[in-house]
């Protein structure tokens, strides 16, 4: 089944372990339930999507987070919705923040070319002539983000759930005021009598609502600023530009050393200390990774203030503690359990293990081991256990919160962005000219 979509994180791109993307894994479920094989095009701009669908012998499907607007029905045939998105006016922290329509004057707009923003923005500008704005095929909606994030123009307009996704990456970026109400987002089929994929796609979609597939998804995808809040993620996209690229060169290097995804030990030492390397817990524990004095020593760390030495002490235990789990934890939960381990010890996670299989659970399943972890600091059960009392609800946060770093890092460090290949050194932190010396580049 060939499939157009566009690249961007909301829809579909590359990360080191393959395709991924909202767009990708709701179609790839899809595929898989059709048993059919799933080959991914990408549009440069919308036109270009569209037209592809129109061909003959192309694409049979288009993905890629389109709202159902009345002139594109002309054009194709759209899905029942999965999605539900309010088109956004955005603009820079620091500006006189505009209220409505009346506001958009005089001020430098631009919009996707072909996109429902457009012909919103054309609908706006019949009743008040003096709106002028920009379209732009030649743009994605990160790079309208990044434009306002970064002074290039005033303000753009775009869905919601792009906002929610990338206000992680953007430290300026905020929304001004909602224009208009709230659409749908569906797929598209090309115009034609046939229903016969329109349907298969339709009970797919009603089927995904169901069970709840659907809504992992969105948490996954759209739920950075659900989860993080707004000022949680517009801090971690100032973080993310300003505190990461001192210290990304050192993960990348232990990690590789370790055998660890860099970006998961960046995550841990966000989760830790907010990627600080002066920082000490209430409990004594240390540095930009917080290790233990134990664990320092046992991982040959002299200087747990010294970023280098704790990222280095970081990533040497985190794979010990992954490399010494059972066997019988496989991937991806076996780096759930490390990260656990990395924050409780491994001794109370073995104590939640056995916990878990007392209740008939599945010790080697995070999604049942995350239960157990909280009954340690309860008495009726720690007394029951090997290791006894732990502050076990901590580790459960401790891997909801890294799972979400690791996957907003995922997107700035894909393969697309940095080349087709992982180029050390090579963070892409949208907004950041990597090629300008740090006094062209504020943010740095
Ligand atoms: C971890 C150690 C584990 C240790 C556990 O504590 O520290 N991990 C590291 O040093 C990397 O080695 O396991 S044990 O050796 O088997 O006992 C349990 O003691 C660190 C945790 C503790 C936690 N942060 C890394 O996640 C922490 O500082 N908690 C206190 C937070 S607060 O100050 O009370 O808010």
């Amino acid at each position: 089944m060939r499939v157009v979509t566009r690249n961007s994180p909301a829809t579909y791109f590359q990360d080191r372990n393959g395709e991924t993307g909202f767009e990708y894994e709701l179609v790839k479920r899809f595929a898989d339930d059709l048993g059919v094989k799933l080959e991914i095009e990408t549009a440069d701009n919308l036109d270009d999507l569209f037209g592809q669908l129109g061909k003959p012998n192309g694409p049979v499907l288009a993905a890629a987070g389109l709202v159902s607007s009345e002139q594109r029905q002309q054009q194709v045939r759209f899905s029942h919705p999965y999605l539900e998105v309010t088109p956004q006016i955005i603009y820079r922290n620091g500006q006189s923040r505009p209220t409505n329509a009346a506001d958009l004057v005089g001020k430098k707009i631009m919009v996707l070319k072909g996109s429902t923003h457009a012909e919103q923005l054309a609908a706006l500008k019949k009743q008040n002539p003096a709106i002028e704005y920009e379209e732009s095929d030649a743009v994605e909606v990160v790079d309208l983000l990044r434009m306002v994030d970064e002074g290039q123009i005033d303000l753009t307009l775009v869905d919601s759930n792009e906002v929610a996704m990338n206000q992680v990456y953007f430290p300026n970026v905020r929304v001004a005021f909602d224009l208009g109400n709230a659409s749908n987002q569906s797929w598209a089929v090309a115009a034609g009598d046939d229903n016969s994929l329109l349907n298969e796609i339709n009970s797919y979609l009603d089927k995904v609502e169901k069970n709840g597939t659907l809504q992992r998804l969105k948490d996954r995808y759209y739920g950075h600023v659900d989860v993080l809040g707004y000022v949680g993620a517009y801090t971690f996209a100032q973080h993310l530009q300003q505190r990461l690229p001192k210290y990304e060169k050192h993960f990348r290097t232990y990690a590789k050393e370790e055998k660890v995804d860099w970006r998961l030990l960046a995550a841990i030492g966000y989760q830790e200390s907010l990627w600080q390397p002066a920082v000490t817990s209430k409990t004594g524990v240390r540095g930009l990774m917080m290790l233990t004095q134990n664990t320092a020593q046992a991982m040959g760390v002299s200087n747990r203030l010294d970023a280098k030495q704790s990222i280095m002490g970081g990533a040497k235990y985190l794979a010990k503690i992954k490399d010494e789990l059972d066997d019988s934890i496989a991937e991806p939960d076996r780096t759930w359990f490390a990260l656990a381990a990395y924050n409780v010890g491994t001794g109370h996670l073995d104590d939640a293990r056995t916990l878990a299989k007392r209740e008939g659970l599945n010790p080697n399943k995070w999604l049942d081991v995350k239960k157990m972890l909280p009954r340690l600091s309860q008495k009726q059960w720690y007394s029951k256990t090997r290791y006894g009392y732990a502050r076990g609800g901590e580790p459960v946060h401790f891997v909801a919160n890294i799972r979400r770093y690791y996957d907003i890092l995922t997107w700035v460090t894909q393969p697309q962005l940095e080349g087709n290949q992982v180029v050390e050194g090579n963070l892409h932190v949208p907004g950041i000219d990597k090629t300008k010396p740090p006094e062209d580049n504020p943010q740095l």
